[in-house]
């Protein structure tokens, strides 16, 4: 059966079914790359991927702390995954507040509680939502409704669906608490930071600035990478396509945990960030939906992750 639930705030209503990321001196570089990387135990780089750049880009990730956690890994900050294409940040361990983050229009649903969440690993995450381009690449068709650009996000995908295009390819789907953690990427607010307002904001009326939604859209997806991006560099964590993640939906435990993978049973996978359709409630940090794992539709796509 299929169902989704999509928090709708108090505005949706009258939406249609809205309801509803020298040679010779190259060889001495090398070497000493090499000496460094094992007296250090840096660990070496993955051999999924082609490193893009070893450390964060200033002017992308602009928080100095994020950027001393990034490089703390000893993992190259910005890779492309070889076999899809796929461009993918280092997402380092940390703790943060996951929930609850109401904005000026919106507030918090019962299912927000805030906990204390650990996330001890590092992980990549695909700087954008996946392309109809590199879906078709791997699945041979295109099930999206909206087409037209390839760069555009494949929607029309269920979180079934996805499980092969994952595991074909050794990628995975984020973690809930994982998603949350690199959509605020050290903000606290109910939308994510970005070059120009760092710390983030509750104001709605920013929300275009980072989010394709209902107030811009024109009723349909856009190409990936049009907003701006948030401090891990991610793309439209906010808006476009909500995102499937791994985790079923539930109520959230209130004590602290370390790395959470939801509740062990339930009939409903969580979506997470929003889409074209939304007014904005869904595209705060904390905002939650849920469908099915056989639903298909047009507002729903996702982001994949990898193990380094
Ligand atoms: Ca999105």
């Amino acid at each position: 059966m299929h169902r989704m639930r999509i928090p709708a705030g108090p505005l949706s209503a009258c939406l249609p079914l809205v309801a509803l990321l020298g040679a010779a001196n190259v060889q001495v570089a090398t070497s000493d790359s090499a000496a460094k990387r094992s007296e250090s135990k840096v660990p070496p780089p993955p051999v999924w991927a082609t490193v893009l750049e070893q450390s964060p880009d200033t002017t992308v990730v602009y928080d100095a702390g994020l950027r001393a956690a990034i490089t703390a890994t000893g993992l190259p900050w910005r890779v492309r995954d070889n076999g899809t294409g796929i461009e993918m940040v280092l997402i380092p361990p940390g703790t943060f507040s996951m929930g609850c983050s109401a904005s000026d229009s919106y507030s918090c649903n019962p299912d927000e509680t805030v906990h204390q969440v650990t996330l001890t690993q590092a992980f990549y995450l695909g700087r954008t939502e996946v392309t109809q381009a590199q879906w078709v690449a791997k699945m041979g068709s295109n099930p999206s409704k909206f087409t037209g650009d390839t760069s555009l996000p494949v929607e029309q995908v269920s979180w079934n669906d996805i499980q092969p295009f994952c595991a074909k390819n050794g990628l995975r789907l984020p973690s809930e608490a994982e998603w949350e953690y690199a959509y605020r990427a050290g903000t606290t607010t109910a939308f994510h930071g970005w070059a120009a307002t760092p710390s983030g904001t509750k104001d709605d009326k920013q929300l275009g600035t980072i989010a394709w939604f209902a107030g811009n859209s024109s009723k349909k997806t856009h190409p990936v990478g049009g907003k701006a991006a948030n401090g891990f560099g991610l793309f439209d964590m906010a808006g476009n396509v909500w995102e499937w993640v791994n985790d079923r939906h539930g109520d959230y435990p209130s004590g602290a945990q370390t790395n959470p993978t939801g509740p062990s049973s339930g009939d409903e996978r969580a979506l997470r960030g929003g889409d074209w359709s939304n007014r904005g409630s869904g595209c705060r940090a904390s905002g939650r939906g849920s469908g099915t794992p056989d639903s298909r539709h047009n507002i729903i796509g996702f982001r994949v992750a990898r193990n380094p």
